[in-house]
């Protein structure tokens, strides 16, 4: 991983794995670019678009090596893919829930994780492993207060405005369909109706 440029690595322990007995989870946290992120104003912009993907790619390239490094000292490991739907708005594991339980931020009234040190400006992979890595319970934190901003920004009203309490269902404060329909339907041409970034982009806690 020497060379790769990982804002942020944390450990955690995941019960209902996605991957048969590798419990393991390896959280890799990549900040994304404030000048890039700051242009975002109604709606994304291309740059965005093309930091998005390539930042995917920065990630699933670091998450693969991190296999394969596993794989070279004994263990099993299998990366989820940074932006990849296999269900309903759903990945083959949430990264936020992993990043959580790994002590490295909270979820956001916007649904985002919120990382402590960068907000909701970055982007996240995982690792899951049976390598034996200690990991250890963190106390959640909650960063919104009373702050409703992504919720007054987001144009597709997909955002409640209900502060995440841990044990909640994502359907109780973000409305995925609304998101993912408004994006498809405003922002074809810009990023083929799969980018957004309003929400990340108002979140005072990514504001330097
Ligand atoms: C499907 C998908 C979407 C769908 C559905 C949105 C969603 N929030 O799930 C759509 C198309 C609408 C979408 C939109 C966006 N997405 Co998207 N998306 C995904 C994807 C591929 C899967 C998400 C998933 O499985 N959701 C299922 C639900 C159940 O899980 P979840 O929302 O991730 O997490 C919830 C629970 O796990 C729970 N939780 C949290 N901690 C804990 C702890 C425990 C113990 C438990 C039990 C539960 C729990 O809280 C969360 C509440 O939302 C992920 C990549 C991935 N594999 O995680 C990216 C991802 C969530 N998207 C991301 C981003 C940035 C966006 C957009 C800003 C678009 C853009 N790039 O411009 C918008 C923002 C929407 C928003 N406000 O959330 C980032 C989020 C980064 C961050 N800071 O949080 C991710 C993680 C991709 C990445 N590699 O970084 N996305």
């Amino acid at each position: 991983m020497e060379d790769e440029l990982i804002s942020e690595v944390g450990f955690s322990y995941i019960d209902n794995t996605p991957f048969e007995g590798l419990h393991i989870a390896v959280s890799l946290v990549v900040r994304l670019s404030d000048a890039v992120v700051d242009e975002i104003e109604e709606e994304p912009t291309k740059t965005y678009f093309h930091h998005y993907r390539t930042v995917n790619a920065y990630i699933d390239r670091a998450a693969e090596k991190l296999v394969l490094l596993l794989n070279r000292n004994g263990y099993r490991a299998a990366a989820v893919p940074a932006s990849q739907s296999v269900g309903e708005y759903a990945g083959r594991f949430s990264h936020k829930k992993c990043a959580v339980k790994a002590g490295l931020g909270s979820i956001g009234k916007s649904a985002l994780f919120l990382s402590y040190k960068y907000g909701p400006r970055v982007r996240l992979g995982t690792v899951f492993t049976n390598a034996p890595i200690d990991t250890e319970s963190h106390e959640y934190r909650d960063l919104c207060g009373d702050c409703k901003i992504c919720a007054e920004s987001c144009r597709a009203m997909a955002i409640r405005g209900i502060n995440y309490v841990p044990g909640m269902e994502r359907s109780e404060i973000f409305d995925a369909h609304a998101c993912s329909e408004f994006m498809k339907k405003e922002f074809q041409s810009i990023g083929r109706g799969a980018v957004c970034g309003v929400c990340m982009r108002v979140c005072p806690r990514g504001i330097k």
